[in-house]
């Protein structure tokens, strides 16, 4: 691994020159690619559908390619346009107003995009759940949003406590729905009696568009809240980032109860008038090679944990299907590790791009553009509009290379809005001007941002602060580990020592000699302090559904404390 910057491939990108381009944009200037720039009205789902509609060379373009087990479908940009339309007039009938909660708790299928878009289109905030969420997990989101409808299948009712819920007025059942009584509403026989026309409700830039929960580290969810705004951002790290271009077919993995899925699910492929890939159902290699090669997809984005699984598949299985469509791959939810970036190169030809942000922050943040050097293990730098910086606990700024608060001068387009009614824990999240956004990294003098962790992860060893990310990132290195997971452990002697959980590559068995090994790996290849004093070997590795290691759990499993909250536990 003697590489430590991989140049950019000028052929297939559309080359910003992010220098020079950070030196002069302004979003205001930006606001003229929208069609509010010039009628003063605006909504989301009008840029991101409608416009397309009403434009006779666009229209017909597919705008969504959906694809699981059972169901292969295709709609464009007109019908897209046409099945919103028809449910936001359900949603009025139902008496859904501007303003209100609407809740989403479904898989993904060319139902749910219809269904999002009509409640958009009404003027009302969507809230997507993930289809996995278990009773408990429901029942937090809906009572704190006082979300007044929830759309959902009959398969999912049974995790809706709908009795514990007093401000749920309806429920939208999709599918075969037995028992419509009152409160209840057909999804298909309302849909089917539904005008396909509708006066989309003009609103304001700052009204509430989205809420998505996310877990603290503490406490019940937090519902972010995000408005029409946006879109600014979402359009043009489209353009800057995805490098989206006319003819482009887009796949971003993310379930739309991760922000990923709305933001770059959504909004930025559609605002951008891109063809989108949906594959719905269960993570294989098969089924994900099959999409890229079914649909010639041009640009992909996904997260580590998904390309390191197809990572420890080997490369066999890549050669099965035809990915020359191909051109540009990006990275989000967690630290890319440089073994992947490598990998990547390998296996596509081509480097994956990683980005930086958080529900809080609505859009990307910190970014490697195409026509940037990458280093691999940086998140890249800031993209023009905002300023990101490392701040100490004052809320002053740091140099080069010194380890802080990762923050960004408050006030980018997409910036969350409100913690829904928690006026106090949203101002928590600002100091002097910056957003402090809870993960700890460094900037070079080059101005590149390495991430370190998020603050409450970081482990202190006798004395020594280590980033579980780094031990992870060096033990996945190790040919027999497949996933890694990093925890301090509270020893009298040195504070914290590091215990690491680790899964195995298909074909090695657990052996002292083995974890020995392994242990020594890190030790020199990395840092002796590094090295984890225990590891132990598990089939798989607790991560969130957007693939985030859950450190918490590994903690409070190894100390037998109470598990928390672990809503958001993929199976
Ligand atoms: C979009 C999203 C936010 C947290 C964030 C950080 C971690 C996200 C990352 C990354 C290292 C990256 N994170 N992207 N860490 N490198 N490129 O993931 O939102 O689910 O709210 O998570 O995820 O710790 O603070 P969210």
């Amino acid at each position: 691994m003697s590489e430590s910057v991989l140049k950019a491939k000028s052929n297939q990108h559309n080359l910003v020159n992010y220098e020079e381009t950070y030196q002069n944009f302004n979003w205001e200037e930006a606001k003229k690619a929208f069609s509010w720039n010039d009628t003063g009205k605006v909504n989301i789902a009008y840029e991101a559908v409608d416009r397309h509609a009403e434009n006779p060379d666009k229209k017909d373009q597919v705008a969504l390619h959906y694809v699981a087990l059972d169901r292969k479908e295709s709609l464009t940009f007109e019908q897209l346009s046409l099945k919103s339309n028809q449910f936001a007039n359900v949603l009025k009938s139902q008496g859904i107003e501007k303003g209100d909660r609407v809740f989403l708790f479904m898989p993904r299928s060319p139902e749910f995009y219809a269904s999002f878009f009509g409640v958009l289109k009404v003027g009302a905030i969507a809230g997507p759940l993930f289809e996995a969420f278990m009773e408990q997990a429901v029942q937090d989101r809906l009572e704190d949003s006082e979300a007044k409808m929830l759309i959902t299948t009959p398969e999912l009712l049974s995790r809706v406590p709908v009795k514990e819920l007093p401000n749920l007025e309806k429920v939208v059942l999709v599918g075969e729905a037995k028992d419509i009584s009152n409160g209840y509403v057909d999804y298909h026989k309302e849909m089917d009696q539904a005008s396909d026309q509708f006066n989309i409700e003009w609103v304001d830039l700052e009204d509430g568009m989205l809420i998505h929960y996310t877990s603290g580290s503490t406490g019940k969810p937090k519902g972010v809240y995000h408005v029409h705004n946006a879109m600014v951002q979402h359009y043009q790290t489209g353009k800057w980032v995805l490098d989206l271009q006319e003819g482009d077919v887009y796949w971003c993995t993310a379930d739309p109860g991760w922000v990923t899925g709305t933001s770059y699910g959504i909004f930025a492929p559609w605002l951008n008038g891109v063809t989108n890939v949906v594959v719905g159902g269960r993570f294989t290699p098969e089924a994900w090679y099959g999409a890229l090669d079914d649909y010639n997809v041009s640009v992909w984005y996904s997260a580590p944990t998904a390309f390191r699984k197809l990572m420890s598949i080997g490369e066999e299985t890549v050669k099965q299907f035809d990915l020359s469509s191909v051109r540009h791959i990006l990275s989000v939810g967690e630290p890319l590790n440089p073994k992947v970036i490598y990998w990547g190169k390998k296996a596509f030809e081509l480097r994956i791009h990683d980005t930086w942000w958080m529900t809080e922050t609505g859009a990307q943040l910190i970014c490697n553009y195409p026509s940037m050097d990458i280093r691999p293990g940086s998140m890249g730098k800031p993209i023009p509009g905002v300023v990101a910086s490392i701040v100490d606990d004052q809320g002053e700024e740091l140099p080069p290379n010194q380890m802080g608060n990762l923050a960004i001068k408050a006030g980018w387009p997409s910036m969350m809005r409100a913690i829904y009614k928690r006026p106090e824990k949203y101002e928590s999240y600002f100091l002097n001007g910056w957003y402090v956004s809870g993960d700890s990294a460094y900037r070079d003098e080059d101005g590149y941002f390495w991430f370190q962790g998020r603050l409450d992860d970081v482990i202190n060893t006798s004395g020594e602060r280590v980033g579980p990310f780094e031990v992870e990132s060096k033990l996945i290195e190790h040919e027999a580990v497949s996933e890694a997971g990093v925890i301090g452990k509270p020893d009298p002697e040195r504070g914290e020592i590091i215990k690491a959980f680790i899964a195995l590559n298909e074909g090695y068995e657990e052996s002292d000699e083995l974890l020995e090994d392994i242990r020594q790996y890190v030790k020199t290849g990395f840092a002796a302090h590094a090295a984890p004093r225990e590891i132990e070997v598990t089939e798989a590795i607790p991560k969130t559904r957007s693939g985030k290691i859950m450190r918490r759990l590994l903690k409070s499993r190894e100390l037998g404390l109470p598990e928390g909250d672990t809503s958001t536990l993929e199976e």
